[in-house]
């Protein structure tokens, strides 16, 4: 693929230019925030800090961390650090508990969130030639209104569909011959079942490249997708409190995501002690906004268990990069005091030949974890007599012991009996909450 970069002096910007670059908009932006969010005033003095304390990047670890209770806590204008009439959109969290945690943009935002998509888009090689199809959620999610505003500066064709109708999907996407496809991983597999199913090839669409994020997913569940949609499947990461999708991309190199350095600065920490953990090792992943003039981040903490590499990449991007995330630290179940991430499931099922479809079932029956996992057999498998599929249950239970260190009980269930998801999927249904 011939290189091409959105905004080439940033993405390929030495890394000492870039530190300085960071330094000069970190301490503007800590003293935009000391004079206009009187949270984060109060949040220094408690520390001891002016703006004065914070000279360059390196004075970044002085300043307090904040974190999602904070956010819920100042709902919802508690950390706008502009006049209202200044600010000319929201974005919020799906979340399903709690209060929801709203953003804020000025035009000036909205601007720089669509260049960073515009850089994803234009890392995976797109040009104003085509067609881009996005099937992400819009509205108050983030990924429908930023992928579209960044197709629109790339000036590709954009296709605002958002997620579900996966029938008027394909239409639209077989007619209007759609190059590049954004949506989740989950919706885009389904996607791929769905043409598969309408008789298509992976070849009878004109689909090149799919740019999907918003939830967790394996590099096996990457293959599966290119496959069955005859693509290049690259990954997207963002968060409605750092603005939504395009705080990092994947290149061609499909070996994690470059952080748009110059928007956000990334740290990995020890989500236990808040210590600032080196390079390449593996922590929550804390991200402070230094261009963000409606409602700035210092050191949010995402709960994102992550890890940071500076290796030369074969793109020319000199921008840092993340690894995929391999799941949230709340996310992450704890059974029979064991950690198991979702993630770690489905490698196994898409290793052992079975569809990314399941759902992770964990309850408390007389004070002892129950833990099922219900897969979908392939259609093959379902025609299979009762011997065989207790034989594959066996199987898949032994695999995920392998991998987990816990025995689940594995429970195979009919094609297409899991529901599918248009938007981020539903992976674990954890009957203990009830409970407790
Ligand atoms: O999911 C923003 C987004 C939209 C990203 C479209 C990419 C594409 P939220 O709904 O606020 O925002 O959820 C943010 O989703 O903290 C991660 O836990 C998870 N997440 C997002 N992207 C990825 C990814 C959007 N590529 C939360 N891999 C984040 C793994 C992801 N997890």
């Amino acid at each position: 693929m011939e290189k091409r970069y959105y905004q080439r002096e940033i993405e390929t910007m030495p890394y000492e230019q870039m530190r300085a670059l960071q330094s000069e908009r970190l301490c503007k932006q800590v003293r935009h925030v000391w004079d206009n969010v009187p949270f984060y005033r109060a949040k220094m003095e408690e520390k001891g800090l002016t703006p004065d304390d914070i000279k360059s990047v390196d004075d970044l670890h002085k300043l307090p961390f904040i974190c999602k209770d904070d956010l819920r806590d100042q709902y919802p204008y508690g950390l706008l650090a502009k006049p209202l009439s200044d600010c000319v959109r929201i974005q919020s969290t799906s979340g399903t508990t709690g209060r929801r945690v709203v953003a804020f943009y000025t035009q000036n935002d909205v601007n720089l969130w669509e260049d960073c998509c515009a850089r994803a888009i234009t890392a995976v090689g797109g040009t104003n030639e085509d067609v881009c199809q996005v099937a992400y959620g819009y509205g108050l999610f983030t990924g429908g209104p930023g992928l579209n505003g960044g197709s629109h500066k790339v000036g590709c064709l954009t296709l605002p569909m958002s997620s579900g109708n996966t029938e008027r999907q394909i239409q639209f996407m077989m007619d209007l011959g759609a190059t590049i496809l954004c949506c989740t991983p989950s919706y885009a597999a389904y996607i791929g079942e769905a043409l598969k199913e309408m008789g298509y090839k992976p070849e009878d669409n004109k689909l090149k490249a799919g740019i999907f994020g918003a939830e967790p997913w394996t590099n096996e569940m990457r293959r599966d997708i290119e496959k069955s949609l005859g693509i290049k499947a690259y990954d997207i990461y963002g968060l409605t409190e750092t603005t939504g999708p395009g705080v990092s991309f994947e290149c061609e190199e499909q070996t994690g995501m470059h952080v748009n350095e110059d928007h956000f600065i990334p740290e990995i920490i020890d989500p236990d002690t808040g210590e600032v953990l080196p390079e390449g090792e593996k922590g929550e992943l804390v991200f402070t906004s230094i261009t963000k003039e409606a409602f700035p981040l210092l050191r949010y903490r995402t709960r994102d268990i992550c890890v940071l590499s500076r290796k030369k990449c074969s793109c020319g991007r000199t921008l840092i990069k993340m690894a995929k995330p391999m799941g949230r630290s709340d996310d992450m179940l704890i059974i029979r005091g064991v950690n198991v991430f979702p993630s770690q499931i489905e490698t196994v099922l898409l290793k052992e030949g079975y569809s990314p479809n399941y759902q992770i079932v964990v309850d408390r029956v007389n004070n002892t974890d129950t833990f099922d996992v219900n897969v979908e057999m392939t259609p093959e498998m379902f025609s299979d007599t009762v011997k065989g599929t207790q034989a594959a249950e066996a199987k898949l239970v032994n695999a995920m012991l392998n991998m987990l260190g816990i025995r689940p009980s594995v429970h195979l269930v009919a094609p297409k009996s899991i529901t599918r998801s248009e938007g981020k999927a539903v992976r674990v249904v954890d009957k203990r909450k009830l409970h407790d």
